[in-house]
């Protein structure tokens, strides 16, 4: 029953930031995503008949690896195989279902936010038993074994049907199709008050949410429309498609631009939000008021014992070290402990099971709690709802009620994309080279303080992470950081972070271009950006 498939070693891209993400072509190649996860499953050695999760964002190519993945997974001693009906499970549903269920791991298949389609993107990640993001050193040892690998297992067994709820037997193992919406709207109801919310409608309150045709769109419609009464039609291109419409499932400026125009239009309604492509980002948008996701960590954290899970408080905070600070200051002014991760949310693993952390977020509108261990974007945008409508305030008075306690910290992130790699890894070279000299120095009116490449050890099993980004700290607490990008899949991406700290009795309302014009000029001057890569724009900001 079980076959062997002979294979040769291929130089696979090491996992980056997020897993494996590769052109749809190059995943179809024979044995290409076979030995990727026969990769993965000789790494993580499951026991015999644990539990495998599989679920995806509902893009091309999704069906096809699914089918192989449950034959492998049978193959190799799996007992049980967990699916997501349609081959669907957003990126948080997958981890708590992990978790629900006891599962040993699951293999979440995105490219979150990157383009779906025949010629577009598609992404394989691990996640292991507490749910998260596999960590570096697995990850490494995945890398390793690609490049022996020299057989992947199978079954012989006919396609499972993905569109039908229930279980089918698959060698000497059993295939389970579950709702991928149900357990996990059940668990937001007990972390937020749905009550709250529903009577906030009931009174009036409004909200569109962009589910961009990706796959939040079941999640949104059972949540928001059903559970909560939101007026139908709340949720917008809310069938999950395979090229997700043609569009770039990102919730940003760019991306997201027809939410922007509706949350800044006359008749916006009182709360605007999207979600990616695997449904773990969020944008939060108020009316003719965007929260930067910096911001949405601090302003969730600062208000977040208003929803009925976490009224005990917030133990701790930790954000991705290109987050801006705006979160330390909410967890100072609380006297609880704030941590300053490398980018990715498999970082934030340790700190959420040893209990040191209660929310954590991502400058790339990622934010999450320790109800599952991934972002989540229906997570907070339902954080948002319940604050919102315990407080009876709207988005843009509580920001401004933010800033005026804790100081605004003005933001943007400029990304080079689709850079030539050389050039890309030149440009850093260079730069670390120069970091030591930067000290003391000025650029126009910003006085260097400190300027490092950052380096994590995890406090809890001490793990170092080096090389996680070069930053350059000026007096009175702006900041630029320059990193590349782990999850671009053409060419080289830089992304170059800035932030700018306005104390609470400074200027709050300023528009954030000019306020971070300064340091758009020193990031050029420190970093020579136009002479490395010929650019002098940035492709996208947000
Ligand atoms: C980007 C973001 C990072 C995020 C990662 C995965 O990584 O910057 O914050 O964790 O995407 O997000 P990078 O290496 O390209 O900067 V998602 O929504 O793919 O799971
Ligand atoms: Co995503």
């Amino acid at each position: 029953m079980i076959r062997s498939i002979p294979s040769t070693p291929y130089a696979g891209q090491k996992p980056g930031t997020s897993g494996l993400r590769k052109k749809v072509r190059e995943f179809a190649q024979a044995n290409y995503a076979e030995n990727f996860i026969q990769a993965v499953i000789d790494v993580v050695a499951p026991a015999p008949g644990a539990t495998l999760v599989i679920g995806g964002d509902g893009r091309y190519h999704n069906r096809t690896v699914i089918q192989a993945a449950i034959r492998i997974a049978i193959a190799n001693g799996y007992g049980r195989v967990l699916v997501g009906q349609g081959g669907i499970l957003s990126t948080p549903a997958a981890s708590h279902v992990i978790r629900s269920y006891g599962a040993s791991g699951a293999l979440v298949l995105s490219a979150s936010h990157n383009p779906g389609g025949p010629d577009e993107d598609f992404g394989i990640k691990y996640n292991i038993a507490n749910g998260g993001p596999a960590p570096e050193a697995v990850t490494e040892a995945i890398y390793a074994r690609t490049l022996t690998i020299d057989r992947w297992l199978t079954v012989d067994a006919p396609d499972i049907d993905l569109d039908r709820l229930g279980d089918t037997p698959v060698g000497a193992g059993v295939v389970s199709v579950i709702d991928p919406v149900a357990d996990y709207a059940d668990l937001m109801a007990t972390l937020f008050d749905f009550a709250a919310i529903r009577a906030a409608v009931a009174a009036g309150f409004t909200a569109t949410f962009d589910a961009m045709h990706a796959v939040t769109g079941p999640y949104a419609v059972e949540i928001f429309e059903r559970r909560l009464g939101f007026a139908a039609g709340t949720v917008k291109n809310r069938v999950p498609l395979e090229d997700f419409g043609g569009h770039h499932p990102d919730p940003n400026r760019v991306h997201a631009k027809a939410l922007f125009d509706t949350m800044y239009a006359d008749d916006a309604p009182d709360f605007g939000a999207a979600s990616d492509g695997d449904g773990d980002r969020n944008l939060i948008v108020g009316r003719g008021c965007y929260v930067t996701p910096s911001d949405s960590l601090a302003m969730l954290a600062a208000n977040l014992h208003l929803a009925p899970g976490y009224a005990g408080g917030v133990k701790g905070i930790a954000r991705s070290m290109p987050t801006s600070a705006a979160a330390d200051r909410v967890a100072a002014a609380l006297g609880i402990p704030a941590f300053e991760t490398p980018t990715g949310w498999k970082f934030f693993g340790n700190l959420l099971d040893a209990g040191r952390i209660t929310i954590c977020g991502e400058e790339s509108a990622g934010t999450s709690s320790d109800h599952v261990r991934e972002k989540d974007g229906v997570w907070a945008v339902l954080a948002w709802l319940n604050i919102l409508a315990v407080r009876g305030i709207s988005v843009a008075a509580l920001a401004r009620e933010h800033w005026a306690t804790y100081g605004r910290t003005y933001y943007a992130r400029h990304d080079y994309e689709a850079l030539p790699t050389e050039a890309a890894a030149a440009l850093i070279a260079d730069l670390t080279a120069r970091l030591p000299a930067l000290p003391g120095t000025a650029f126009g009116p910003l006085h260097v303080d400190l300027a490092d490449s950052f380096c994590y050890v995890d406090p809890v099993d001490g793990a170092t992470s080096a090389n996680q980004g070069l930053r350059v700290l000026f007096a009175g607490g702006s900041r630029i950081v320059f990193r590349l990008s782990g999850t671009g899949t053409e060419g080289a991406t830089l992304r170059v972070y800035l932030e700018r700290y306005e104390p609470a009795d400074g200027a709050l309302d300023q528009d954030t271009d000019a306020m971070l014009a300064e340091l758009i000029a020193a990031a050029e001057a420190i970093a020579g950006i136009a002479r490395h890569t010929g650019r002098t724009q940035p492709s996208v900001i947000t």
